[in-house]
């Protein structure tokens, strides 16, 4: 099937990067191979005792590819997936990227609301879910989903206790099919392989509004993405990488994440959690020599690394992004954890900045750093559109070779995200230094932005506001020295109604909201405060907030 959705770069802009060689024509995974013939023994990925060569994974990520053919999966069908932090995550991923099957990034605590509305939206084929996690049963919830969808979708489930209706990944992949035909089916495979133009995964964005907003990335963009992420990250054959933030997130995915310590002939270490004691052991174990983090995590690991007796003197970088870091904090994470802090500055839309390695402090402590690649365009505007003086603050419009034009099926939004000259609209207010460093100041886009998760106000706004007892509804961000961010909502009640946030969360909950989306503060006016053009005036309810919450 074809994504008709897909916004693609025009042809002449597209010409641009193919002649300038950011885009290859190869699929994601075509080193897989390549690696496998070079390095067969060589570990790739660890999760816990499992741990897989480059030719294990080459082998699992095959056969599960034509397996999932014979289900009848092929180009440009969209999977859900939805997995935690362990080795299926990345077979999965990498069958998908052989087959041309386009995975959907969700997160684990994606609930009926999240995988509902995505689902319909991308007319996903099938669902990729662990049988439970944390307590939580998601292959109840994944049926559940799949029979809500318009389309039939199978559900394949990575565990122990899988239903008969279920498909059993593990068994798919288990180690007796193993043998065969390898090398028929690789070149079967290789026969088939997508191009490196069509959409290769798509990945979630925290949108400001009710649409979903998906972005399609192609073989050619990522893979940019990918090899540009790693060179500035200094990763090579001796990179050992822990991905401990949810893996199909674009920072641990890609940037350089967990892809970028394969694509440069490293390994990739799976932690399903970010807790401290965890952490710091599997980096002693694995001799971890870079990590990546949201600032409130980074921030517990420093605070709690010298109370340890972990030897963590491996580890080289620690990549710090996707919420607000302030200088004085970002000074004491590397000396407490033995190592250099490179600030990231990105997104799933596309750009990625990063402090250069041989950064001063004052840069790598205080800035977000420069764009990754030196096709990225940046644009700062003011209120009015145009470009502000250098050095000053506005917005941060962008353009570039893995920066696509829109997002998946949403023309509309497209019209507000994006220019007609294809710049997106990130929704950051970034000051630009002399050095050329971007320094993130704020934002103008509605979204809250708990632990680096981010959450549309808008979102929240629309579910509440089928509560019953709710007249007004609006969700705003409370600056929290924990997460960063809590949303907090703000409600008009219909006479002699009452509300709990107890209320609310169990309200939200049973419209299957994920958690970290549920209010943490509720709170309640009699007359909401307006802006001039009649919408609730947020400025005005944060200012009230404050006189109410010492
Ligand atoms: P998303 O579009 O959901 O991938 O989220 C990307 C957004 O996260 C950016 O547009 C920023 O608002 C925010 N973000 C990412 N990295 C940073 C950072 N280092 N500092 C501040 N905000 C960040
Ligand atoms: O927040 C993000 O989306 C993000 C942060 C750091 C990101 O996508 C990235 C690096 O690639």
């Amino acid at each position: 099937m074809t994504l008709d959705g897909v916004v693609s770069w025009p042809a002449d802009v597209a010409e641009r990067y193919r002649e300038a060689g950011c885009w290859r024509g190869l699929p994601l995974g075509a080193w897989l191979w390549e690696w496998a013939g070079r390095w067969p023994d060589r570990v790739a990925l660890v999760d816990g005792d499992r741990r897989l060569t480059y030719r294990d994974l080459a082998v699992k990520a095959d056969l599960l590819a034509e397996r999932l053919a014979g289900r009848g999966l092929g180009r440009g069908d969209t999977v859900l997936l939805q997995l935690p932090n362990r080795w299926e995550f990345l077979v999965v991923t990498l069958a998908c990227f052989r087959l041309g099957t386009v995975p959907v990034m969700m997160l684990p605590p994606h609930r009926e609301h999240e995988l509902g509305s995505i689902g319909a939206h991308v007319q996903a084929k099938a669902l990729v879910v662990p049988d439970v996690w944390r307590g939580f049963d998601h292959q109840e919830l994944a049926h559940r989903v799949a029979a809500g969808l318009p389309d039939p979708a199978e559900v394949l489930v990575v565990g122990d206790s899988v239903w008969p209706e279920s498909v059993d990944v593990r068994g798919l992949i288990a180690a007796e099919a193993e043998s065969g035909d390898v090398a028929g089916r690789r070149a079967r495979l290789d026969a088939r392989a997508p191009a490196g133009s069509d959409v290769a995964l798509f990945l979630l964005s925290g949108g400001t509004t009710g649409v979903p907003k998906v972005i399609g990335r192609t073989h050619d963009d990522y893979g940019y993405n990918i090899r540009c992420a790693a060179r500035a990250c200094g990763f090579g054959p001796d990179t050992v990488y822990l991905a401990v933030l949810p893996a199909g997130h674009n920072f641990p995915l890609a940037n350089p994440g967990i892809l970028g310590a394969l694509y440069s002939g490293g390994r990739a270490v799976l932690l399903p959690s970010p807790r401290p004691e965890p952490v710091f052991a599997a980096i002693e174990t694995e001799r971890v020599t870079a990590v990546s983090a949201v600032p409130a995590v980074a921030l517990r690991w420093a605070r709690e690394a010298a109370a340890g007796d972990r030897d963590l003197s491996s580890l080289k970088h620690v990549h710090v992004g996707g919420s607000v870091l302030t200088p004085e904090l970002a000074a004491g994470i590397g000396p407490a954890l033995g190592c250099r802090l490179q600030q990231v500055y990105g997104m799933a839309e596309g750009l990625v900045c990063y402090t250069p390695l041989d950064a001063p402090d004052h840069v790598a402590h205080g800035t977000q750093g420069v764009p990754i690649s030196p096709y990225d365009e940046l644009l700062v505007v003011g209120p009015d559109g145009a470009s502000v003086p250098p050095g000053e603050i506005g917005e941060l419009l962008t353009r570039g070779p893995y920066t696509p034009r829109g997002y998946y099926g949403v023309p509309e939004q497209n019209l507000l995200s994006f220019t007609p000259e294809g710049w997106y609209r990130t929704g950051d207010l970034v000051r630009i230094t002399p050095e050329g460093n971007v320094v993130v100041c704020g934002r103008v886009k509605d979204l809250i932005n708990r632990a680096g998760e981010k959450i549309s106000a808008g979102e929240i706004e629309t579910l509440m506001q089928e509560l019953p007892e709710v007249a007004e509804v609006a969700a705003i961000a409370v600056p929290d020295p924990e997460v960063g961010e809590r949303v907090c909502a703000f409600v008009r009640l219909h006479p002699g109604r009452r509300l709990t946030l107890a209320g609310v969360s169990a309200a939200l909950t049973a419209r299957g909201l994920a958690a970290f989306k549920i209010p943490e503060l509720l709170e309640t006016v009699a007359e909401f405060p307006y802006t001039a053009v009649g919408k609730p005036d947020k400025k005005a309810l944060r200012e009230l907030l404050a006189t109410r919450v010492p």
